[in-house]
């Protein structure tokens, strides 16, 4: 972290101004030797300087140039910013300046890892920044923005320090059984403790993957018999025609894509190919295709068609999604009923529709919020953790957690769990970036003193 990174923060494309951004040591030097104004190294921090990139033989571009010096910068380092014209060529030639005149090209997301590397925001305030600016909806907004002030990290932090009071305590029994006047850590202590950090991380992890559904909406998949209309409510909940329908059965061949917007969340829609055994090698593609998308996405919408019976493939697709969130939609209820729903006894979340005068459609939208729980998602009450990596630590701290919980039940002896329990902080500590094992002995001193 020596050196001096440069890059364009605005995006590439023309504009009316792009911003090149250099941030380190040698900063405020590198944009001196380009600039033909004020003497920047000599200019009062957070100032915006008036004057022109230049090369030995000529004016580049009329800028304006940010002096921010540390450590009250984004990075804690010294950063300028140079506000030149946005055209591709020039933001480029600028660039190169900077690079020619000392400063390294930055790797994507350098700038943010440096404010982490010094300390101004831990890491998942550093994935905050990421989705904020990936943020699609006003939801995935005040979530991120949630997230980049800390919020997330804050409630990680609070239970690594319930976690450090538990480990810290079964350290002293295990040290200075001696000691008297402090209390044993006896099992029935230690239970509700840990019943504590359980339900803690559970409700993390469910609040993440909300948030990775405000963030990134939920993958929904229509699928069904050919025919049934699917395509025709792909259309109907876009409100275009999007997907071609026709009364031939084996129109859609290849998935049809779309997105709705349902109280600030985004449904991705995938329409398929009906799904039948058939020896066209294009529609048998299709169908398999259809299949695969089965597995892959978070919801199902199962289309049958009221005027047909349920057949046994439809009965063998069903048994494979029950465990999954489906919705059945019953379609063309306008039309004569034959279906015997009495198969579907052990189905729940049924919903009869039709593309016509658009009956159930609201029905759906309802059901959707409800499987998800899309009204009580609260941004502000949510503990957000988005990389699939933290998210697969807190999952692995449940498991441990859980297994610690047998283990007291089995009499094994606390000495054994309490590795699990430093395991378990350890874990949370790679989620918010902090340090562990020096950490854990001096956070264990400075609770207890017991080096006098
Ligand atoms: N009566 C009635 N007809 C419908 C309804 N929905 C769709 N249809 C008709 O059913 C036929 C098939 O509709 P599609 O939407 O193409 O069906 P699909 O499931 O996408 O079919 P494949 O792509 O071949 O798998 C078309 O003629 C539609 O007009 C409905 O609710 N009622
Ligand atoms: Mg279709």
């Amino acid at each position: 972290m020596d050196d001096t990174i440069v890059g364009i923060s605005t995006t590439q494309g023309v504009g009316a101004i792009s911003i090149i951004r250099l941030s380190g040591k040698d900063a405020i030097n590198v944009a001196s030797k380009i600039f033909l104004g004020k003497k920047l190294n000599e200019v009062d921090t957070h100032t915006i300087n008036y004057g022109y990139i230049v090369n030995e033989k000529e004016k580049i571009d009329e800028v304006l140039v940010s002096v921010m010096k540390k450590p009250n910068t984004y990075t804690k380092e010294d950063i300028v910013e140079i506000n030149c014209h946005g055209g591709i060529s020039s933001t480029n030639k600028v660039l190169e300046m900077c690079l020619l005149n000392g400063a390294r090209l930055a790797e994507p997301g350098e700038f943010t890892k440096r404010a982490f590397l010094n300390g101004r925001i831990d890491l998942t305030q550093a994935e905050g920044v990421m989705n904020l600016i990936n943020s699609k909806t006003e939801q995935a907004r005040k979530m991120s923005i949630n997230q980049l002030n800390g919020k997330s990290a804050f409630k990680i932090k609070e239970l690594r320090q319930f976690l450090i009071e538990i480990i810290a305590q079964i350290e002293v029994n295990i040290d200075y059984p001696e000691y008297e006047d402090i209390e044993q850590l006896e099992n029935e202590h230690l239970k509700p403790k840990l019943y504590k950090v359980k339900e803690e991380l559970k409700k993390i992890i469910t609040d993440s993957e909300h948030g990775r559904i405000i963030k990134e909406g939920i993958d929904t998949v229509i699928i069904g018999r050919p025919n049934v209309g699917k395509s025709s409510i792909l259309n109907m909940l876009l409100e275009q025609d999007k997907a071609i329908v026709t009364e031939i059965a084996g129109t859609t061949r290849d998935i049809v894509e779309g997105q709705i917007n349902l109280e600030g969340i985004l449904i991705n829609l995938i329409d398929t190919a009906g799904i039948r055994k058939t020896e066209d090698v294009v529609e048998k593609i299709g169908v398999e295709k259809s299949l695969e998308l089965l597995e892959k996405n978070d919801l199902i919408l199962y289309i049958l068609n009221n005027n047909e019976n349920i057949s046994e493939e439809d009965l063998e697709i069903l048994n494979k999604i029950k465990n999954k969130n489906y919705i059945i939609i019953i379609n063309k209820n306008d039309l004569h009923s034959k279906i015997d729903i009495n198969k579907l006894n052990h189905f729940k979340n049924i919903i009869y529709m039709n593309t016509i005068d658009k009956q159930g459609l609201k029905e759906l939208k309802e059901k959707i919020k409800e499987l998800y729980k899309l009204d009580i998602i609260n941004t502000n009450e949510m503990t957000y953790i988005t990389n699939t990596k933290s998210l697969s630590l807190l999952k692995k701290s449940l498991k441990e957690i859980e297994n610690i919980e047998t283990g007291l039940e089995n009499d094994i002896p606390i000495d054994l769990l309490e590795i699990d329990l430093k395991q378990i902080w350890n874990n949370l500590g790679e989620i918010t970036g902090e340090t562990f094992q020096d950490e854990l002995i001096n956070q264990l001193f400075s609770q207890f003193c017991l080096g006098k």
